[in-house]
Protein backbone atom coordinates (compact mmCIF):
# COMPACT_ATOMS: atom_id res chain seq x y z
CA UNK A 1 0.00 0.00 0.00
CA UNK A 2 0.95 3.72 -0.66
CA UNK A 3 -0.19 4.94 2.74
CA UNK A 4 1.43 3.29 5.91
CA UNK A 5 -0.51 4.23 9.16
CA UNK A 6 1.22 4.09 12.52
CA UNK A 7 -0.51 4.82 15.72
CA UNK A 8 1.29 6.96 18.33
CA UNK A 9 -0.78 6.07 21.53
CA UNK A 10 0.86 8.28 23.74
CA UNK A 11 -0.68 11.33 25.73
CA UNK A 12 2.25 12.33 27.76
CA UNK A 13 2.34 15.77 26.37
CA UNK A 14 -1.22 16.60 27.75
CA UNK A 15 -2.96 17.77 30.23
CA UNK A 16 -5.07 14.24 29.78
CA UNK A 17 -4.44 10.97 28.91
CA UNK A 18 -7.44 10.55 26.69
CA UNK A 19 -6.00 11.38 23.42
CA UNK A 20 -3.51 8.44 24.33
CA UNK A 21 -6.98 5.70 23.40
CA UNK A 22 -7.29 7.66 19.68
CA UNK A 23 -5.49 5.36 17.89
CA UNK A 24 -7.40 2.18 18.92
CA UNK A 25 -10.55 4.06 19.44
CA UNK A 26 -10.24 5.24 15.22
CA UNK A 27 -9.29 1.92 14.19
CA UNK A 28 -12.14 0.30 15.41
CA UNK A 29 -14.19 3.38 14.12
CA UNK A 30 -15.02 4.04 10.61
CA UNK A 31 -11.22 4.99 10.06
CA UNK A 32 -9.93 2.11 7.89
CA UNK A 33 -13.41 1.49 6.22
CA UNK A 34 -13.74 5.09 5.29
CA UNK A 35 -10.28 5.64 3.87
CA UNK A 36 -10.75 2.43 1.65
CA UNK A 37 -14.17 3.40 0.69
CA UNK A 38 -12.47 6.76 -0.67
CA UNK A 39 -10.22 4.37 -2.46
CA UNK A 40 -7.27 5.35 -0.51
CA UNK A 41 -4.42 2.31 -0.61
CA UNK A 42 -3.61 2.11 3.23
CA UNK A 43 -2.81 -0.05 5.69
CA UNK A 44 -1.98 0.22 9.56
CA UNK A 45 1.59 -1.44 10.19
CA UNK A 46 1.54 -0.12 13.79
CA UNK A 47 0.66 1.22 17.25
CA UNK A 48 3.36 2.48 19.23
CA UNK A 49 2.67 2.68 23.28
CA UNK A 50 5.06 4.18 25.51
CA UNK A 51 6.65 2.86 28.46
CA UNK A 52 4.63 4.95 31.04
CA UNK A 53 1.13 5.02 30.87
CA UNK A 54 0.00 8.03 33.75
CA UNK A 55 0.45 11.65 32.77
CA UNK A 56 0.26 12.13 36.26
CA UNK A 57 2.52 14.73 38.66
CA UNK A 58 5.44 14.35 36.74
CA UNK A 59 8.40 16.63 37.22
CA UNK A 60 9.40 19.32 34.05
CA UNK A 61 12.73 17.02 33.96
CA UNK A 62 11.15 13.87 33.80
CA UNK A 63 8.55 15.42 31.04
CA UNK A 64 11.43 16.01 28.97
CA UNK A 65 12.79 12.68 29.29
CA UNK A 66 9.46 10.65 28.75
CA UNK A 67 8.02 12.71 25.99
CA UNK A 68 11.86 12.97 24.39
CA UNK A 69 12.22 9.05 24.32
CA UNK A 70 8.54 8.14 22.95
CA UNK A 71 9.62 10.84 20.16
CA UNK A 72 12.99 8.82 19.57
CA UNK A 73 10.88 5.33 19.20
CA UNK A 74 8.43 7.18 16.24
CA UNK A 75 11.10 8.60 14.74
CA UNK A 76 12.81 5.72 14.31
CA UNK A 77 9.63 3.76 13.38
CA UNK A 78 8.65 6.67 10.70
CA UNK A 79 12.26 6.65 9.37
CA UNK A 80 12.10 2.73 8.73
CA UNK A 81 8.87 2.22 6.67
CA UNK A 82 9.82 1.41 3.13
CA UNK A 83 11.14 4.06 0.46
CA UNK A 84 8.46 5.55 -1.37
CA UNK A 85 5.42 5.01 1.45
CA UNK A 86 3.87 7.99 2.41
CA UNK A 87 3.20 8.18 6.40
CA UNK A 88 0.47 8.81 8.11
CA UNK A 89 1.08 8.95 11.76
CA UNK A 90 -2.45 9.10 14.28
CA UNK A 91 -1.78 10.68 17.99
CA UNK A 92 -1.80 11.17 20.19
CA UNK A 93 -0.81 14.21 21.84
CA UNK A 94 0.52 16.80 19.71
CA UNK A 95 3.85 16.32 21.35
CA UNK A 96 4.57 13.31 19.43
CA UNK A 97 5.39 15.36 16.56
CA UNK A 98 8.49 16.26 17.95
CA UNK A 99 9.41 12.69 16.85
CA UNK A 100 7.47 12.23 13.90
CA UNK A 101 8.88 14.86 11.29
CA UNK A 102 12.85 14.21 12.31
CA UNK A 103 11.46 10.56 11.32
CA UNK A 104 10.38 11.81 8.14
CA UNK A 105 13.56 14.59 7.32
CA UNK A 106 15.48 11.39 8.03
CA UNK A 107 13.63 9.65 5.09
CA UNK A 108 14.14 12.71 2.73
CA UNK A 109 17.83 13.36 3.51
CA UNK A 110 16.97 17.13 4.66
CA UNK A 111 14.48 18.98 6.53
CA UNK A 112 10.38 18.38 4.95
CA UNK A 113 8.72 21.73 4.80
CA UNK A 114 6.01 21.85 7.50
CA UNK A 115 2.14 23.18 6.98
CA UNK A 116 0.99 23.08 11.21
CA UNK A 117 -2.78 23.55 11.31
CA UNK A 118 -3.65 24.40 14.84
CA UNK A 119 -5.39 26.61 17.59
CA UNK A 120 -1.48 27.04 19.27
CA UNK A 121 1.54 28.00 18.26
CA UNK A 122 3.14 24.97 20.36
CA UNK A 123 5.98 27.17 20.60
CA UNK A 124 7.17 26.90 24.11
CA UNK A 125 10.18 26.06 25.31
CA UNK A 126 10.87 24.27 28.86
CA UNK A 127 11.72 27.76 30.34
CA UNK A 128 8.93 29.78 28.81
CA UNK A 129 5.84 27.31 29.06
CA UNK A 130 3.01 28.81 31.48
CA UNK A 131 1.42 25.55 31.64
CA UNK A 132 3.86 22.46 31.76
CA UNK A 133 2.34 20.75 29.09
CA UNK A 134 4.97 19.20 26.74
CA UNK A 135 2.29 19.63 23.47
CA UNK A 136 2.73 22.80 24.05
CA UNK A 137 6.49 22.65 22.95
CA UNK A 138 6.80 20.56 19.39
CA UNK A 139 6.54 23.14 16.81
CA UNK A 140 9.82 25.08 18.67
CA UNK A 141 11.46 21.80 19.11
CA UNK A 142 11.37 20.88 15.79
CA UNK A 143 13.07 24.03 15.01
CA UNK A 144 15.81 23.28 17.31
CA UNK A 145 14.52 25.39 20.66
CA UNK A 146 14.85 24.28 23.71
CA UNK A 147 15.73 21.48 25.90
CA UNK A 148 17.71 18.61 24.22
CA UNK A 149 15.24 15.89 25.20
CA UNK A 150 12.79 17.50 22.57
CA UNK A 151 14.70 19.15 20.06
CA UNK A 152 17.65 17.10 19.98
CA UNK A 153 16.31 14.18 18.09
CA UNK A 154 18.11 12.39 15.40
CA UNK A 155 17.22 13.98 11.94
CA UNK A 156 17.18 17.46 10.24
CA UNK A 157 15.74 20.78 12.23
CA UNK A 158 13.06 22.30 10.15
CA UNK A 159 13.74 25.19 8.05
CA UNK A 160 11.89 28.07 9.56
CA UNK A 161 11.43 29.08 5.69
CA UNK A 162 9.60 26.42 4.70
CA UNK A 163 7.72 25.84 7.83
CA UNK A 164 3.81 27.75 8.33
CA UNK A 165 1.04 27.82 11.35
CA UNK A 166 -2.54 28.04 10.03
CA UNK A 167 -5.72 28.53 11.95
CA UNK A 168 -3.72 29.92 15.48
CA UNK A 169 -6.04 31.88 17.51
CA UNK A 170 -4.05 31.37 21.62
CA UNK A 171 -0.81 31.45 22.15
CA UNK A 172 1.35 32.96 24.59
CA UNK A 173 3.92 35.77 24.47
CA UNK A 174 6.95 34.12 24.59
CA UNK A 175 6.09 31.21 22.05
CA UNK A 176 4.99 34.21 19.28
CA UNK A 177 8.27 35.74 19.73
CA UNK A 178 10.08 32.59 19.38
CA UNK A 179 7.97 32.03 15.65
CA UNK A 180 8.54 35.72 14.63
CA UNK A 181 12.39 35.54 15.87
CA UNK A 182 13.24 32.47 13.31
CA UNK A 183 10.65 34.18 10.34
CA UNK A 184 8.09 31.70 10.86
CA UNK A 185 4.91 32.87 9.35
CA UNK A 186 1.78 32.25 11.16
CA UNK A 187 -1.79 32.66 9.20
CA UNK A 188 -3.38 33.28 12.43
CA UNK A 189 -7.31 32.55 12.59
CA UNK A 190 -8.40 36.86 11.71
CA UNK A 191 -6.26 36.26 8.49
CA UNK A 192 -8.00 32.69 7.74
CA UNK A 193 -11.59 34.53 7.98
CA UNK A 194 -10.52 37.55 6.19
CA UNK A 195 -9.35 35.70 3.62
CA UNK A 196 -10.87 31.96 3.32
CA UNK A 197 -8.69 29.17 3.82
CA UNK A 198 -8.23 28.56 -0.01
CA UNK A 199 -6.45 31.60 -0.16
CA UNK A 200 -4.42 31.03 3.16
CA UNK A 201 -3.67 27.22 2.62
CA UNK A 202 -2.60 28.31 -1.32
CA UNK A 203 -0.05 31.00 0.48
CA UNK A 204 1.07 27.89 2.53
CA UNK A 205 1.89 25.57 0.00
CA UNK A 206 3.92 28.14 -1.46
CA UNK A 207 6.42 28.29 1.71
CA UNK A 208 6.55 24.69 2.38
CA UNK A 209 7.11 23.96 -1.22
CA UNK A 210 10.12 26.41 -2.15
CA UNK A 211 13.43 25.63 -1.75
CA UNK A 212 13.50 21.92 -1.27
CA UNK A 213 11.42 19.30 -2.37
CA UNK A 214 9.32 17.31 -0.02
CA UNK A 215 6.76 18.91 2.65
CA UNK A 216 4.07 17.35 5.08
CA UNK A 217 1.24 18.63 7.20
CA UNK A 218 0.47 18.33 10.69
CA UNK A 219 -3.06 18.41 11.64
CA UNK A 220 -4.00 19.43 15.42
CA UNK A 221 -7.85 18.75 15.68
CA UNK A 222 -8.24 21.79 18.06
CA UNK A 223 -8.03 24.07 14.88
CA UNK A 224 -11.37 23.69 13.57
CA UNK A 225 -14.33 25.18 15.13
CA UNK A 226 -15.07 23.15 18.35
CA UNK A 227 -18.77 23.68 17.77
CA UNK A 228 -18.51 20.80 15.09
CA UNK A 229 -15.61 18.85 16.60
CA UNK A 230 -15.81 18.94 20.09
CA UNK A 231 -13.68 16.02 21.21
CA UNK A 232 -10.01 17.64 21.73
CA UNK A 233 -8.13 18.35 24.97
CA UNK A 234 -7.96 22.51 24.50
CA UNK A 235 -10.91 23.37 22.36
CA UNK A 236 -10.49 26.90 21.45
CA UNK A 237 -14.01 29.16 19.58
CA UNK A 238 -13.75 30.69 16.54
CA UNK A 239 -12.15 27.59 14.28
CA UNK A 240 -11.99 26.88 11.04
CA UNK A 241 -14.78 25.31 9.17
CA UNK A 242 -14.41 21.34 8.72
CA UNK A 243 -15.68 21.27 5.09
CA UNK A 244 -12.90 23.89 4.27
CA UNK A 245 -10.72 21.65 5.58
CA UNK A 246 -11.75 18.73 3.35
CA UNK A 247 -11.90 21.03 0.43
CA UNK A 248 -7.76 22.64 0.75
CA UNK A 249 -6.55 18.99 2.24
CA UNK A 250 -7.93 17.70 -1.30
CA UNK A 251 -5.28 19.82 -2.61
CA UNK A 252 -2.63 17.55 -1.22
CA UNK A 253 -3.58 14.72 -3.38
CA UNK A 254 -2.02 16.43 -6.86
CA UNK A 255 1.01 17.28 -4.86
CA UNK A 256 4.18 14.49 -5.79
CA UNK A 257 6.09 15.66 -3.10
CA UNK A 258 3.37 15.63 -0.13
CA UNK A 259 5.37 13.23 1.74
CA UNK A 260 3.96 12.74 5.02
CA UNK A 261 0.59 13.73 7.06
CA UNK A 262 -0.32 13.40 10.99
CA UNK A 263 -3.54 14.07 12.92
CA UNK A 264 -3.59 14.48 16.70
CA UNK A 265 -5.25 15.36 19.70
CA UNK A 266 -8.32 13.37 19.02
CA UNK A 267 -10.45 12.84 22.29
CA UNK A 268 -12.36 9.34 21.47
CA UNK A 269 -13.53 9.93 25.59
CA UNK A 270 -15.32 12.91 24.48
CA UNK A 271 -16.94 11.41 21.39
CA UNK A 272 -19.25 9.46 22.17
CA UNK A 273 -21.43 9.63 19.14
CA UNK A 274 -18.27 10.06 16.43
CA UNK A 275 -19.40 12.71 14.97
CA UNK A 276 -15.40 14.02 15.70
CA UNK A 277 -14.31 10.96 14.29
CA UNK A 278 -16.12 11.06 11.05
CA UNK A 279 -14.84 14.45 10.58
CA UNK A 280 -11.17 12.86 10.83
CA UNK A 281 -12.12 10.49 8.21
CA UNK A 282 -13.13 13.02 6.31
CA UNK A 283 -9.92 14.81 6.35
CA UNK A 284 -7.50 11.45 6.06
CA UNK A 285 -9.65 10.88 2.85
CA UNK A 286 -9.21 14.33 1.36
CA UNK A 287 -5.85 14.48 1.61
CA UNK A 288 -4.14 10.32 1.02
CA UNK A 289 -7.41 9.78 -1.68
CA UNK A 290 -5.90 9.01 -5.44
CA UNK A 291 -3.71 11.20 -7.44
CA UNK A 292 -6.14 12.61 -10.03
CA UNK A 293 -5.35 11.02 -13.35
CA UNK A 294 -4.10 14.21 -15.10
CA UNK A 295 -1.63 15.02 -12.36
CA UNK A 296 0.17 11.57 -12.72
CA UNK A 297 3.14 12.17 -14.56
CA UNK A 298 4.76 15.88 -14.56
CA UNK A 299 2.36 18.00 -12.21
CA UNK A 300 4.53 18.51 -9.42
CA UNK A 301 2.39 21.63 -8.40
CA UNK A 302 -1.36 21.47 -7.05
CA UNK A 303 -3.13 23.04 -9.63
CA UNK A 304 -6.00 25.09 -9.41
CA UNK A 305 -5.61 26.43 -5.93
CA UNK A 306 -3.63 29.48 -6.21
CA UNK A 307 -5.59 31.33 -9.10
C1 LIG B 1 -0.79 26.37 25.73
C2 LIG B 1 -1.84 25.52 25.05
N1 LIG B 1 -0.12 27.28 24.82
C3 LIG B 1 0.25 25.49 26.44
N2 LIG B 1 -1.30 24.71 24.04
C4 LIG B 1 -1.97 23.70 23.43
O1 LIG B 1 -0.16 24.59 27.17
O2 LIG B 1 1.44 25.74 26.29
N3 LIG B 1 -1.53 23.14 22.37
N4 LIG B 1 -3.11 23.27 23.91
O3 LIG B 1 -2.18 22.28 21.61
MN1 LIG C 1 -0.92 21.39 18.79
MN1 LIG D 1 -3.63 22.92 19.67
MN1 LIG E 1 -0.84 30.56 30.20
Amino acid sequence: PRVHILGAACALGAPHAGSAHAPSALRSAQLMRSLIAAGVDAQWVDTLHPVADTNDAFDMRTRLELNGAFARTLAKAVAALPAGVLPFVLGGDHAIASGTWRGVGRRLGHAPGLIWIDAHLDSHTALTTHSGNIHGMPLAALLGEGDPALAAIAGPTLDPQRTCVIGARAWEAEEHALLQRLGVRVFAMDEVRARGLAAVFCDALDIVRAGAPGFGLSLDLDAIEPSTLPAVTCPEVGGIDPAALVAALRHLRACEDFVALELVEYRPDLDPEGDSAHWIAAFAAAALGPRPERCKSAMKRAPSLCQ
